[in-house]
């Protein structure tokens, strides 16, 4: 690419300079990979190491995986859920989207949860576009809350791109409870919770800059745009404080004291456009003192814009919130290592990753401090490092994008050789397909790392599958990381675009339901409703309340029967339907799906969901349930009568 040779580092240079071991290690993977197709190819793999053998193709029908993944969808807006190895998907929870099959988006449910913090700006947005709330996102970085620096199984976390949102995952049902619009910033990118003590932020990076009063007046005038950071606090899903920054922000991770965030930014240049971007030899990551930055909270010292609470921590105001670090040239991922001391920078234009010694920060903070004094390495490791993952053994696997390989490497050797000792800290190199973005080991971002998986998640598939026109799947390969080499065992073609993921013992998970809480605060509100309207909804109801021309139905589901099998509306009224089913089966889902209005819904065990319609004209409208249920399940169904309006 251009930008590589602008800096004097062509492909053939660099693989020079990473000498033997790159050479060697690109023969043994493209071997491999040339070996792997089918299963003749799992075989192979079974003969490089103990950990294969139990590979992707040993998980049989009906065996359970060793793993929950919990997978971004980027565009597509959604989470996924997989298992690890088998790379199975398993459920996908809508966020960001619209999902035709639960309702999410239409429910009055969900409708509440997309709503809850739309800033004054989106509605009239959404208003002018006929819309209530945005349908779709672009969901990046799925993560877990932790405690004490391991996943606690409470929530997971993700963020929206695309409409600059930071959601909430309940893992004891895996459906989204929150939805927090981020005030301020724009285009939330990276984003991590807290690791220690406990999850209290979300840290997320506003990537995308803007004028801080974004009204439309100077938006010629660079100099008046700005980039924040924004600390979420991840109970209450409301903005605890922001910090306004020098440079955009890219990705972010924590420390594992509690004492420190940290973010990348490839614009500190603070350019409109590419070549501006990518003008200055070195960019930087922003060092956030959490302690600094509470106590400027607790003392009034900030300014509130748009109910937020926003602090200075540009270079220019040389305060002791933000200290900045140079780093080689537009940077990208953001690592904590599970030593609880190195934090991993992969440099992007740059073939390096910067090694950060975390327990320097400190010192950073005094006057006169060298910036780069926290540099403890920085390994040359191929063209295009991304993202760095970690095993629970000292070893790092950085993704190189256009190099289209994963490399382990060693912190403590890259360390020896940044203090001149003549070591390599490239242990291995394999050939993925192709350009891979995140790469991620099992719980390799907690103190718990294991040494069995990684996954690289391929931006490209190119030739790897069947032909599907020109859209092509994206291929999340599994990658054995149990022996000395490094094994491919799996590719997983997925469809838009899964940018992240992670993987968690089912150990940590053990509270999922499969029924749902009569009580879930998930509809307590239609809850409230019925109670107004004198319907107790945890019993068989079959009620129909008229208010003006608004219409309120009231059903229990119990496979295969709705309790009503007609309702009676008039044309233009305001319907809503609720439905409790009351089947207390596991996997025992009911829907209602309303012909030519555009409705459907899930409603699982025990679980109450609504929807309000206007009643279309005139005629008879079936319902039905759409998740087969029964042997009866298709004549699980009931008719509307629109009644005309009266003349
Ligand atoms: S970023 S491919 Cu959206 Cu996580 Cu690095
Ligand atoms: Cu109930 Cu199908
Ligand atoms: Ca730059």
């Amino acid at each position: 690419m251009e930008t590589i040779d602008k800096k004097g580092l062509s492909r053939r240079m660099l693989l020079g300079a990473t000498a033997g071991g790159a050479a060697a290690a690109t023969a043994f993977g493209g071997r491999l990979a040339l070996g792997l197709g089918g299963a003749a190819g799992v075989t192979a793999a079974t003969a490089g190491s103990a950990m294969a053998a139990e590979g992707t193709g040993a998980v049989a029908p009906g065996q359970l995986d060793t793993y929950y993944g919990f997978w971004s969808s980027g565009q597509s807006g959604e989470v996924r859920i997989l298992g690890v190895p088998s790379m199975r998907e398993l459920m996908r929870i809508p966020v960001f989207n619209r999902c035709s099959a639960t309702g999410w988006g239409q429910t009055n449910e969900s409708l509440r949860v997309l709503e809850r913090s739309i800033t004054d700006k989106t509605r009239q947005i959404l208003t002018a576009n006929g819309k209530r709330v945005h349908d779709n996102g672009d969901l990046h970085h799925p993560h877990m809350s932790f405690t004490e620096g391991k996943y606690d199984g409470r929530y997971l976390f993700m963020n929206d791109k695309a409409n600059s949102r930071v959601a909430r995952v309940r893992c004891d049902v895996m459906k989204c409870d929150a939805i927090l619009e981020i005030p301020n910033a724009k285009a939330m990118h990276g984003m991590r919770p807290q690791k220690w003590p406990r999850t209290n932020y979300i840290f997320v990076n506003g990537e995308d800059e803007v004028p801080l009063v974004n009204d439309g007046t100077n938006m010629d005038d660079v100099s008046n745009y700005v980039n924040i950071f924004t600390a979420v606090d991840a109970e209450e899903m409301q903005v605890a404080w922001q910090v306004i920054v020098s440079g955009n922000l890219d990705n972010c991770d924590a420390d594992y004291d509690g004492k420190y965030a940290f973010s990348t930014s490839y614009n500190s240049e603070k350019g409109m456009t590419l070549a501006e971007m990518t003008e200055a030899e070195m960019d930087h990551v922003v060092v956030f003192n959490l302690a600094e930055i509470e106590k400027a909270v607790a003392e009034g010292r900030y300014e509130e814009v748009n109910g937020a609470k926003v602090l200075d921590g540009r270079k220019e105001a040389n305060s002791q919130f933000t200290r900045y670090i140079p780093i080689a040239n537009n940077p990208h991922g953001c690592n904590m290592a599970p030593d609880k001391v190195h934090l991993c920078i992969a440099g992007k234009l740059s073939p390096t990753v910067t090694v950060l010694d975390v327990t320097r920060f400190d010192a950073l903070f005094a006057e006169n401090a060298d910036p780069r004094s926290a540099v403890v390495a920085e390994p040359e490791l191929g063209l295009g490092p991304l993202h760095t993952a970690f095993d629970g053994r000292g070893f790092a696997y950085t993704s190189l994008f256009l190099d289209s390989q994963v490399v382990k490497w060693s912190i403590a050797d890259a360390i020896r050789a940044f203090n001149g000792e003549e070591v390599d800290p490239i242990k291995d190199k394999i050939d993925v397909h192709y350009q891979p973005g995140h790469l991620k080991t099992v719980m390799g971002e907690t103190l718990d790392a294991r040494n069995d998986w990684l996954v690289a998640l391929c931006k490209f598939s190119k030739d790897r599958f069947l032909n599907v026109g020109p859209l092509k799947p994206e291929n999340d390969q599994l990658i054995d990381i149990s022996g000395d080499k490094m094994v491919l065992v799996h590719d997983g073609p997925t469809f838009a675009e899964p940018h992240d993921a992670i993987a968690v013992d089912p150990a940590i998970l053990s509270g999922i339901k499969s029924v749902w809480d009569r009580n879930d605060p998930m509809w307590a509100e239609t809850r409230a409703q019925a109670e107004a309207d004198g319907v107790n909804i945890d019993d068989w109801t079959d009620t129909v309340i008229r208010d003006g021309n608004k219409v309120r139905v009231y059903m229990t589901s119990v496979a295969p029967n709705f309790s009503l099998e007609s309702f009676t509306v008039t044309e233009g009224d305001e319907v809503t339907v609720v439905i409790t089913n009351m089947d207390e089966i596991d996997d025992l889902t009911h829907g209602f799906t309303l012909n030519n209005h555009g409705v459907a819904m899930e409603i699982g065990p025990q679980q109450t969901s609504s929807v309000t319609f206007v009643a279309g004209s005139p005629g008879v409208y079936w319902y039905y349930c759409q998740w087969f249920c029964h042997a009866l399940h298709m004549e699980m169904r009931g008719r509307m009568f629109v009644e005309p309006k009266a003349a």
